[in-house]
């Protein structure tokens, strides 16, 4: 496997409210930090995103009387899960983990900013619809090929993965640089659609063996 100018390292909502101790934790989020780290020196092309709420946002279940964090509920574009209050944007819990060191990374996606509607994928919101404007830039760069990485792999890892490739491009999802929620299943059916749907797996180890011979971006040691 090479990649270069082709491809990207797209890297999920590494942000402090995922982290142990956050306001919606993934359990043990705090362990892809070192690994996108490593990973993103042989990328020359990096993309970060950031979940991005209004407070008050319609995925919050304070937001819904009398709902309770983790339940479900239907709004106007359909089931939606209600999560604690989370990534209000411009809180310390928003901010990207200050151990993530990507200084080349070249564009940020912000998403969920919308007050009514979710986005747990970086390319399409969650009424299916609207756009994010991801794809656009990654075709008018060149990009064919992303690597999907971050927090958390059963939802928004998971569902930007998929939106790529309903974008046309090819995906991996680098299973070892992401950590997941796993609420009710998620998990398993996440790997199940990603597989559906072509998109590939892949470890950091073998990324890294396959950059140490092939990658044109890989610093000189
Ligand atoms: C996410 C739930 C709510 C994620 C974001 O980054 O996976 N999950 N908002
Ligand atoms: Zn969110």
């Amino acid at each position: 496997m090479t990649y270069g100018a082709q491809d990207c390292l797209l890297v999920i909502d590494v942000q402090n409210d995922f982290m142990p101790g956050g306001a919606l934790a993934v359990p043990h989020g705090d362990e892809v930090v070192p690994v996108i780290n490593r990973l993103a020196q042989v990328f020359g092309h990096v993309v970060l995103t950031q979940d991005w709420h209004p407070a008050g946002h319609a995925s919050f279940a304070t937001s819904h009387a009398g709902a309770a964090p983790f339940q479900t509920a239907t709004l106007p574009y359909g089931e939606q899960v209600l999560w604690p209050d989370h990534c209000v944007q411009d809180t310390p819990g928003a901010a990207l983990h200050a151990d993530l060191h990507v200084p080349h990374a070249r564009l940020v996606i912000r998403k969920g900013h919308h007050a009514g509607v979710d986005s747990y994928s970086a390319f399409l919101e969650a009424d299916r619809t609207t756009k994010t404007g991801l794809a656009g830039y990654l075709r008018e760069q060149g990009v064919a090929r992303v690597f999907c990485v971050g927090l958390a792999t059963d939802y928004c890892v998971a569902w930007s993965a998929l939106d790529a490739r309903a974008a046309g491009f090819e995906a991996v999802m680098v299973e070892d640089a992401c950590r997941a929620i796993d609420l009710n299943g998620s998990l398993d059916k996440a790997w199940q659609d990603l597989a559906a749907a072509g998109v590939r797996r892949t470890t950091s180890d073998a990324l890294l063996a396959g950059a140490a011979s092939h990658n044109p971006w890989l610093p000189e040691s």
